[in-house]
């Protein structure tokens, strides 16, 4: 763990900090039995996020070494939401369509996962490759023809690429730009990789959307940066590449910006408008970031309060979603075992490990049929309509929901 002295995009030293997490343990290491018998094994690390008044790059202070992050404990397999299935579909099959792509082409995604991407692309014959350094969700993308490089992409993965003849018509990189400790190699990379008349696409969650959602749960250790419009053309520029579009989900984890990058230097009249809407509501000034500590206080609070009255009433509570989000959820906020009994999760590679820190045992989601509790906390609230229309069964036996964000709600 090292703490940070200068913005790790544009190198100031001006960083502005304006919220502490505290200590709080890697959100995707779920722990197995051997550290919930014995805790003093469990590592925690600081999280605190600040402001780059320069590039307007919102980041966390302190770095936790990637491979610790995502080849030793990662569990998140990107094929367990039908919703991200079917956004990923619509952007591959709209990219085939628009860009021309066919045998002769090359998309390369980054951060490929176990394939829930890219194998669009296979199925309809068009040559891919994918990096991805999480051994388990690499393998599963070969197992099913997608093939993958087990490895970190950068400056250095792009040249090897390059040296046997390759170059990207597309890169796709989703929630991953976020995730590198060093976002001038990343995007150095990507710059060489590209071919001259191709084009990058990004998501990643917009930090507008973070900070009037109070989704602070979606800040940990994987998540080094927080992106705006502003913010990723201050990025890229410096690698002599151009934001040229932005399309905006705001269903996609609490709210995602895709943004278009290329070459060229032509921008949508959507993007300007974009890039002048956040410089009239402050996205590059610390002032917009200032009170944002004070509202996850009022958050936490509100939300212990609702938890502890419905214990008070004798009421049994657990979560939905052993997500990433709700290992900060939990921590950040106490909520332990007396608060929630346990955390449910489809992802069966989640089934039978505990959250980190908290340690509710995971498990899976028959048990709301089985013995199901009074309230639902949704850990993973982006989904909340997908998982709630999923439980229509737990809601008809009168089960109830509790939505965490912006405010605490029990539905
Ligand atoms: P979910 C992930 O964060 C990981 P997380 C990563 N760090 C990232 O950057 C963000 O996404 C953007 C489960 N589930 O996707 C699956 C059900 O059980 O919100 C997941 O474990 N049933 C790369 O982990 C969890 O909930 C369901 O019906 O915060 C959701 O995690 C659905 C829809 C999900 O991301």
């Amino acid at each position: 763990m090292t703490a940070i002295s200068a913005c790790r995009g544009c190198g100031s030293a001006e960083l502005k900090q304006f919220l502490d997490l505290g200590e709080t343990p890697l959100a995707d290491a779920l722990v197995t039995d051997a550290i919930v018998s014995e805790p003093s094994l469990e590592e925690r690390f600081p999280l605190a996020v600040a402001f780059c008044p320069v590039c307007a790059l919102v980041q966390i202070t302190e770095d936790v070494e990637p491979t610790k992050l995502f080849v030793d404990n990662y569990l998140y397999f990107s094929s367990f939401s039908d919703h991200l299935l079917r956004h990923s579909r619509e952007h591959a099959l709209n990219l085939i369509a628009t860009r021309g792509l066919d045998a002769d082409s090359l998309v390369v995604e980054l951060a490929s996962n176990d394939g829930y991407l890219l194998k669009n692309f296979v199925d309809e014959g068009v040559p891919v490759v994918g990096f991805d350094p999480a051994p388990d969700q690499a393998e599963a993308a070969n197992r099913i023809g997608v093939p993958t490089r087990a490895e970190f992409f950068g400056l250095e993965a792009a040249k090897a690429l390059r040296a046997e003849g390759k170059a990207a018509d597309v890169i796709i990189a989703n929630n991953v730009m976020a995730h590198i400790p060093d976002p001038n190699d990343f995007v150095a990379g990507m710059a060489h990789l590209l071919a001259d008349d191709g084009l990058i696409t990004v998501e990643n969650p917009s930090v507008w959307d973070l900070v009037d959602r109070v989704a602070f749960d979606t800040i940990y250790h994987e998540h080094f940066f927080y992106h705006s419009c502003t913010s990723v053309k201050n990025l890229v520029e410096r690698h002599g590449l151009h934001l040229n579009h932005v399309e905006y989900f705001p269903d996609l984890h609490g709210g995602t910006n895709r943004w278009h990058i290329g070459h060229r230097d032509d921008p949508s009249p959507h993007v300007l408008e974009r890039l002048a809407a956040e410089h009239e509501a402050g996205l590059d000034d610390f002032e917009f970031f200032a009170n944002f500590g004070g509202k996850v206080d009022t958050l936490r609070r509100d939300l212990l309060d609702l938890l502890g009255a419905l214990k008070a009433e004798g009421k049994t509570i657990a979560a939905y979603g052993a997500a990433a989000k709700g290992a900060t959820m939990v921590n950040a906020t106490g909520i332990g075992t007396e608060l929630v009994d346990y955390v449910v999760d489809r992802n069966v590679h989640k089934q039978g490990r505990f959250m980190p820190g908290t340690h509710q045992p995971i498990v899976d989601p028959a048990i709301l049929v089985d013995d199901p509790p009074d309230a639902l906390l949704l850990l993973a609230w982006n989904f909340a309509s997908e998982i709630m229309a999923q439980q229509s069964e737990y809601a008809d036996n009168g089960g109830r929901f509790i939505v965490p964000v912006p405010s605490p709600e029990l539905i």
